[in-house]
């Protein structure tokens, strides 16, 4: 239909697809047929010697046909693509997920948080935001000890329905999956849900389609869609490491362990009362 639009790999993008050709094939339709008349007017009356122009004082079926055409073509366009819209936009019409993530943009790169081990995301709140915690996962959460966090590329699964709950760090960015016919803007301090059903398997751009700062243009990452198998097999082996991370994190000193031993004894050696 539309050869130039990168292939199509979700459940949505056939409709999608089917909606955008339809606009524009009428929009090249109408364009034309405008085009053509104007041309054929702007030749047919152009000034010759002796030709004397006329008044012309409006004629209501024109003017009532003119409006009306217009408005039942926009009017039907809108009713057509509603469901597509409400499908692709609306809460109310989010799959249940197969597969929940969040992801934030950040000046310039795309970072995503899994739920780990125990499949569920942790609490989170933007007040708890660092650059080392970019969720704002919430510290008291035991939820979200175990989450997984990783930037620039990141795995999904095949035929599976995929949430992902956007936002952004700093400002307005916009998670775009040309492939996936999904686009939509991150937004710092609100979180907005997207979905998607990839239908093929391999490696796909995920860009940055707002205009967000210097380096813009070079803000992506990779979305690597896997079979359900090999996707677990990733998902275990990077649970499995996180894992470990918190055993060795419960067995050494913690840093604040560490300080809160030091600070008494250096106190008291410097107190004047202990010379
Ligand atoms: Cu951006």
């Amino acid at each position: 239909m539309l050869e130039y639009l990168p292939y199509g790999a979700s459940t949505i993008a056939p409709g999608h697809d089917k909606l955008f050709a339809l606009l524009y094939y009428l929009s090249v339709l109408i364009f034309t047929l405008v085009n053509v008349v104007f041309l054929y007017f702007v030749i047919r009356y152009r000034h010759k010697p002796g030709r004397k122009a006329y008044y012309y004082h409006g004629n209501n079926l024109l003017e009532f046909t003119w409006t009306l055409l217009p408005t039942i073509l926009f009017a039907g366009l809108g009713l057509y693509s509603d469901d597509m819209w409400r499908q692709m936009k609306y809460a109310s019409r989010l799959p249940n997920p197969d597969v929940e993530i969040d992801v934030v943009g950040q000046a310039f790169a795309w970072s995503a948080r899994y739920p780990g081990a125990d499949g569920i995301l942790g609490r989170r709140h933007d007040k708890f935001r660092t650059a080392n915690n970019l969720f704002g996962i919430d510290p008291s959460d035991p939820n979200g000890k175990d989450d997984i966090t990783m930037t620039g590329e990141f795995n999904l699964p095949v035929n599976k329905n995929v949430v992902v709950h956007l936002s952004a760090v700093d400002v307005l960015h916009s998670f775009f999956l040309p492939n996936f016919r999904v686009k939509q803007d991150a937004v710092p301090g609100s979180w907005i849900s997207v979905w998607f059903n990839g239908t093929r398997a391999g490696k796909f751009e995920l860009a940055c389609a707002e205009l967000c700062g210097s380096g813009h243009y070079n803000m992506r990452a990779v979305l690597n869609m896997q079979s359900e198998a090999d996707f677990n097999k990733w998902m275990d082996e990077k649970n499995k490491a996180k894992l470990a991370t918190l055993e060795a994190e419960k067995t050494e000193p913690q840093p604040a362990q560490v300080v809160a031993a030091t600070v008494p004894a250096k106190s008291a050696e410097q107190s004047p009362a202990t010379h």
